[in-house]
Parts: structure tokens; sequence; C-alpha cells
């Protein structure tokens, strides 16, 4: 690789939410004109993505008509077919409605949970029509301010009811989705109900149809939180449950700011790279970040171009790190191997049992050894530096 050009193997992906995004704040009003899905489409493929990504109403706006909404439908999907594009993900806009100010499924109204699942439902149908086949659960509205609301236990059953009635109902439809939660710990909420990773990874098994289930994890959530993404999504990895993954960056402790991605922490998206790579992480990679407010059209390309371009080189950087002798000795010289130690350590039986307790341990020497990871971390930030 030279030129870190993207090509749609690479399988990088956007939101339609995310280009588009028009630049209003809590504070401010757009700073740049809307643009159409087929004009997104166009620029897009022009860049080397491989697919966009969309809510319902990122395509046709709410209480559309039905003719409004085939019209809108076939111009994309026309868009698409002639730019080589794919739909991969597709998803719910369960935030924006006033309806939904206090929740969607896990609203205390009966009606409104009974119209996050008509919208849903419908918003699956759109998804199918385009050819996705992930569908995400980011509940930005799923939380409280107010937790004497006393809803905390019921909210929970009110989730997994909804989820487990959408599963049967892409089942019943031939449809074919998985389904990726996607976690944050809290805005537009005060406290949004499954902050982290963890949180999603310990009810997905308490679904009617856990298989169906996976994580959608966004770089920025973890770190809004003080978490180390690469850890989360190594649990998630682990746990068989990398759906779809949103890729971004974001200072700590902030705001969601859904910064360009490699933008602000690039030693942990060095380490994610390297970790979705040689995982062997197939799906799509989504970018959900979107330009700065201060940006014209000309930056949100060069945002969009700068995602991808940071990831291709962040990977090649990956391959580099795993070919340097020096780190890759480094790397062998912390790992103390003790293949007697190790049999006996793995697998119960009575005896290693015994024999591990009857062993006796230097501890002084455990103690005292020094596992070389100042010169490993100097030598990755060389790497990183561009000076190995
Ligand atoms: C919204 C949010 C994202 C979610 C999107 C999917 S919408 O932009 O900030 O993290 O992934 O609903
Ligand atoms: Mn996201
Ligand atoms: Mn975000």
């Amino acid at each position: 690789m030279t030129d870190y050009t993207p090509t749609p193997a690479d399988k990088f992906t956007f939101g339609l939410w995310t280009v588009g995004n028009v630049g209003r704040d809590p504070f401010g009003e757009p700073t740049r004109q809307p643009m159409s899905a087929p004009y997104i489409a166009q620029k897009l493929a022009a860049l080397g993505a491989y697919g966009i990504n969309l809510h319902d109403n990122d395509l046709v706006p709410i209480g559309a008509s039905a003719a409004e909404r085939d019209r809108l439908v076939s111009d994309f999907r026309a868009a698409l077919s002639g730019h080589g594009l794919v739909v991969p993900m597709a998803t719910t806009n369960l935030f924006s409605d006033p309806a939904f100010k206090d929740g969607a499924f896990t609203s205390a109204d009966a009606r409104v949970r009974a119209y996050a699942l008509q919208k849903t439902m419908l918003s699956m149908d759109l998804g199918h029509e385009l050819g996705a086949t992930t569908y995400v659960f980011w509940g930005g509205r799923e939380g409280t301010e107010v937790d004497a609301s006393g809803k905390l236990l019921d909210a929970l059953a009110w989730f997994r009811d909804s989820l487990n009635f959408l599963a049967e109902y892409s089942q019943s439809q031939g449809y074919g989705y998985r389904f990726a939660l996607e976690p944050k710990p809290n805005e537009p909420r005060g406290d949004i109900f499954f902050p982290t990773a963890g949180s999603m990874l310990g009810f997905i098994p308490t679904l009617d149809q856990p298989d169906l289930f996976g994580v959608n994890p966004e770089f920025a959530h973890d770190t809004m939180a003080g978490l180390n993404f690469a850890h989360a999504v190594a649990q998630i990895i682990d746990a068989g449950k990398l759906f779809h993954i949103d890729l971004n960056d974001q200072k700590m402790g902030r705001f969601d700011q859904d910064l360009r991605f490699g933008a602000e922490n690039i030693k942990t998206a060095f380490m994610l790279v390297k970790l979705l790579e040689n995982s062997g992480y197939a799906g799509p990679k989504q970018f959900d970040a979107h330009a700065l407010r201060t940006e014209d059209e000309a930056g949100v390309w060069a945002f969009a171009r700068g995602c991808m371009r940071t990831y291709l080189i962040l990977k090649e950087k990956a391959r580099q790190f795993d070919e340097d002798s020096e780190i890759q000795a480094a790397l062998q010289a912390y790992r103390v191997q003790d293949s007697e130690l190790e049999t006996l350590s793995r697998g119960f039986t009575p005896e290693k049992a015994q024999a591990l307790k009857a062993r006796s341990v230097d501890r002084a020497m455990l103690g005292a050894r020094g596992p070389g990871l100042e010169q490993l971390d100097q030598l990755t930030i060389e790497l990183l530096l561009g000076v190995r």
C-alpha cells in the first residue's frame, strides 16, 4: 500500500447522518446546507467508500406521504446501484421526535412504546428494501434524569420485550437481520440505560434469541466515560458479538464530539485498528462522526477522506509493528513462557492442584523483574511518529 486511497474492499461506510450533518449544535443554527441522499452517494463512492447506512428519517422525513417515500427510496436506490454502493446497516430514529422525549421502548407511556415498535417495523421494511442485513439499536432517549420515576427495572423488561418482538418480526418477514445494540453512557439523556459494552453483553443472554443479537460499540461513547475503547472491543470480540462498529474520536469527559477518526487519541486508535485487523473482523467499518461545525462542504469531504485515510495508515502501521524485529523481540521478552507451569495451571485435576500448592515460589525474583514495557511503548510511539 502506498497512497492510502480506500477501495470498497476496505468496507468503509458512513451514515447518511454523518456527512449529512448540517452543523447544528445546542447553541447554534446549522452552518451547512442539507445534501440529498443521491448526492451523498455520488460523493462517497468517488472517495472509495463501500456503503451508506441510514435511519429511516435520514432518507424519508417523518410523516412523508407514501408517494414521497417511494420517490425518495427509488432515487436513492438508483444512486446506490449507479455508484456501486451498498446499504449494510439500517436503524430507526427513535430520538428526534418529541414523542420520544422520555424514551421509546422504555417510555413509561404504553402508547409511545407501541409507536416505537410500529416505527421500527416500518424502518426494518425500508432497510430490507435497501439490502441491509444488520439492524442497529442506539437508544439515545432510553434513559432518565429522574430516577424517582421508578422505572429502572421496568425499563429493562420493556426493552427486552421490544427486542424479542422485533426479532420475531424480522424472522416472520424473512428479513434475516442481525441486531447490533449500541451502548452510550449519557447524552442526550442524563443517564442512558445500558451505558457500556459490558451492559449489552450482560443483557443479550436474557433475550429469547440471543444469537441474533450483538454489539455496535462506538469509540466516542466509551471515551466519553473515560474507558479504553480497545479493551471494550476486545471483550466484545471474545464474546463473539462484534456485529458492527462505529469509528470516530472524542476527548475524554467532554460533550459528544463525534470527531474524525484518529483526530484525538491516536495511540488507542492504533491499538484498535491492530486489534480489528488481527482479529479477522470482516464486517463494515462505519465512521459515525461528522465534520466540525466550522466547516463548509469541502471540509465535509476532507473529513470523510481523513477518516478512511487515517484507518489505512494505522493498518499499515499495524503491519509494520508485527514485522518490526525489535518490537517483536520486546514482546517476546515480555511474555515469559514455562510449559511445565502452564500445563499445571490449565485444566483442573486434583493432582495438578496439589502439585501447584506444593510449589515453592521465588516471589522476590518475580517482583524484581522488569518487563520492558517502557521500551516497548517508546518503540510503538516512534513507529507511530514515523521515525521507524
Ligand atoms: C446518532 C448517535 C450515534 C448512533 C446513530 C445510530 S445516531 O448519531 O450519536 O452514535 O450510532 O442511531
Ligand atoms: Mn454511533
Ligand atoms: Mn456518537
